[in-house]
């Protein structure tokens, strides 16, 4: 086999942040993606956002893990032929709520491996911190990966069920085609018989919706105001935090709840480091997510479409969150 040495080519490449907030605010209709909401600050502002009043999804959620987490687990492994399952999850793992289904886990049999998949190194080690310590039995496999551009898992040891956690309507940041998309490649990264436990904020109506996502005490305005307050300790901008305000609002054409920041004067931004200047008209407005709300039936066309039997469902009395577990076709 022949070499050949190359000239080395050097690409100055911009950061994933740098990348995102070009194409978004250089558009004609300006936004950033939702994943920027998620540097330590904004981490710590959505972790005060799930114990709001208001943000009733993190709680029913959890709800309904503690109601049938046993059953879940049960289910998950019936009907495998295998007697054990490993667990995997999209994202690090919101501590209590995974911990009643690894909890649950442990009690059908002494031992688990756990593999969270975040993009954040740091995430995953305090997830691994966390619950090596609190879960006896439990031995947290952590895999730095954004799930997005595919999943690879560590392999299934001889008679395991391998179990793929997509919990907190995490799945509901990402437009309808995005979303098949990331169950299609979950489903690629799964054998025939194992599940992916999927959980999905509904449909319900709007004022139950637009408290959630505008609190009386603000929580979510400053988790929105984080990503300009990100671009400035980041990129060197100079948004005024002031200048813009928090805004939720309900779209019923494509059933999702959005946020925006809206500027409340007609005025100029830099970002020095992307060398840009932005002009913002007063009511101009910067889409920052989207949260959409499923109907179940729609829930299981998209499983049904990508790949996944929906096996078994679990929801709240109120019906406002659910849960299912698809079996891999
Ligand atoms: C983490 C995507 C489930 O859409 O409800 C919370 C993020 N945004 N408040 C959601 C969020 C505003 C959250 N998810």
């Amino acid at each position: 086999m022949t070499t050949i040495a190359l000239p080395q080519i050097i690409i100055q490449s911009e950061s994933p942040v740098a990348l995102a907030v070009r194409e978004g605010l250089a558009a004609h209709r300006k936004s950033l993606p939702a994943w920027l909401f998620y540097d330590a600050a904004g981490s710590h502002l959505f972790d005060q956002i799930t114990h709001l009043p208001e943000y009733y999804l993190t709680r029913t959620e959890r709800a309904i893990f503690a109601a049938n987490a046993s059953e879940i687990i049960e289910k998950a492994l019936q009907a495998s032929g295998l007697s054990r399952l490993r667990i995997a999850e999209l994202g690090a793992g919101s501590a209590d709520k995974t911990r009643l289904l690894l909890q649950a886990a442990i009690e059908f049999q002494g031992t688990l491996f756990y593999e969270p998949l975040d993009v954040s190194a740091s995430a995953l080690h305090a997830a691994r911190q966390r619950i090596e310590h609190e879960i006896p039995g439990v031995h947290v496999l952590p895999r730095v990966m954004d799930y997005t551009q595919g999943l690879d898992f560590y392999p299934a040891a001889a008679g395991e069920r391998r179990m793929v956690l997509y919990i907190g309507s995490s799945i509901g940041n990402f437009e309808p085609h995005q979303a098949a998309r990331i169950l299609e490649i979950v489903r690629a990264g799964l054998e025939p018989g194992d599940t992916l436990l999927l959980g999905v904020d509904l449909q319900k109506d709007e004022s139950t919706l637009l408290a959630a996502y505008d609190d009386a005490a603000g929580v979510t305005a400053r988790f929105n105001l984080n990503m300009l307050a990100r671009l400035n300790r980041e990129l060197a901008a100079d948004f005024d935090l002031e200048a813009f305000a928090h805004r939720a609002v309900w779209n019923p054409t494509e059933s999702r709840i959005e946020m925006h920041l809206e500027s409340l004067v007609a005025q100029r931004v830099q970002i020095p480091a992307l060398d840009l200047e932005l002009s913002f008209a007063t009511g101009e407005r910067i889409h920052t997510e989207n949260s959409y709300k499923y109907a179940p039936g729609q829930v299981e066309a998209m499983l049904a479409e990508t790949g996944f039997n929906p096996e078994n469902s679990w929801t709240d009395e109120r019906g406002w969150f659910a849960v299912w577990l698809a079996r891999a076709q």
